[in-house]
C-alpha cells in the first residue's frame, strides 16, 4: 500500500522503563516518527482509576493495515505491555485511527476505529494535527467530529406533564 498515511493514536496511563505516562508517550511518539500532536492529560473512560496521558501522531508509511498493527503492537510489547484485564493500565496503548485509503475490515482490525468519534482524548490530538481528516463513515472531519462531541448539550426542558 505504498503511501499511505495514517492517524495513530497513542495512551498510557502507567509507568514503564522511559519513566511516568508522559514520557511513554513522548518515547512512542518518537519511534513512530511524523507529525506528532501536544500531549493531552485525560481522566480515564473506562474501569481505571489513573489519569491518562494521551497524544496522536500522523504517520506516512508503505505497510498496509496489517503491517502496520503488527509494528504498533510490537512497539507495545517493548515497551512492557501485557495482555491484562481489558483496559487495564497500559503503559502503551497505540490504536490505528484512520487510514488514507479510506476502510479496511477484518477479524483483526477495523478502521476507522469503531469507537474514536465519541472520544475526546482521541479527537482533541486529532485535530492538532489533522483538523481537516475527513471520515468516511460519518463524512465529518475531524475538527467537527470534536465541535458535535464536545458542544455545550442545550439545558435539558423543563418536565412535561404526562
Ligand atoms: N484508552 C482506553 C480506555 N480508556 N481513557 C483515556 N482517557 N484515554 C485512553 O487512551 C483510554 C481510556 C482503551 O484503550
Ligand atoms: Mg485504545
Ligand atoms: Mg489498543
Amino acid at each position: 500500500m505504498s503511501g499511505s498515511i495514517y492517524l495513530v493514536a497513542l495512551g498510557s496511563n502507567r509507568r514503564g522503563r522511559h519513566g511516568p505516562p508522559r514520557v511513554e508517550v513522548i518515547a512512542a511518539l518518537a519511534l513512530l516518527g511524523g507529525c506528532a500532536s501536544p500531549i493531552v492529560a485525560s481522566a480515564p473512560l473506562g474501569p481505571s482509576t489513573r489519569t491518562f496521558a494521551n497524544a496522536a501522531a500522523l504517520i506516512a508509511s508503505d505497510e498496509a493495515p496489517p503491517a502496520l498493527l503488527a509494528r504498533l503492537k510490537a512497539i507495545e510489547r517493548a515497551f512492557g505491555r501485557r495482555n491484562g484485564r481489558r483496559w487495564g493500565p497500559r503503559v502503551i496503548d497505540l490504536d490505528i485511527i484512520a487510514w488514507s485509503g479510506g476502510r479496511w475490515r477484518s477479524a483483526t482490525l477495523a478502521i476507522p476505529h469503531p469507537a474514536f468519534r465519541t472520544r475526546a482524548f482521541v479527537l482533541t490530538p486529532a485535530c492538532a494535527i489533522a483538523p481537516q481528516w475527513r471520515d468516511p463513515d460519518s463524512g465529518l472531519t475531524m475538527r467537527q467530529l470534536h465541535a458535535r462531541l464536545t458542544r455545550a448539550r442545550p439545558a435539558p426542558n423543563r418536565l412535561r406533564s404526562v
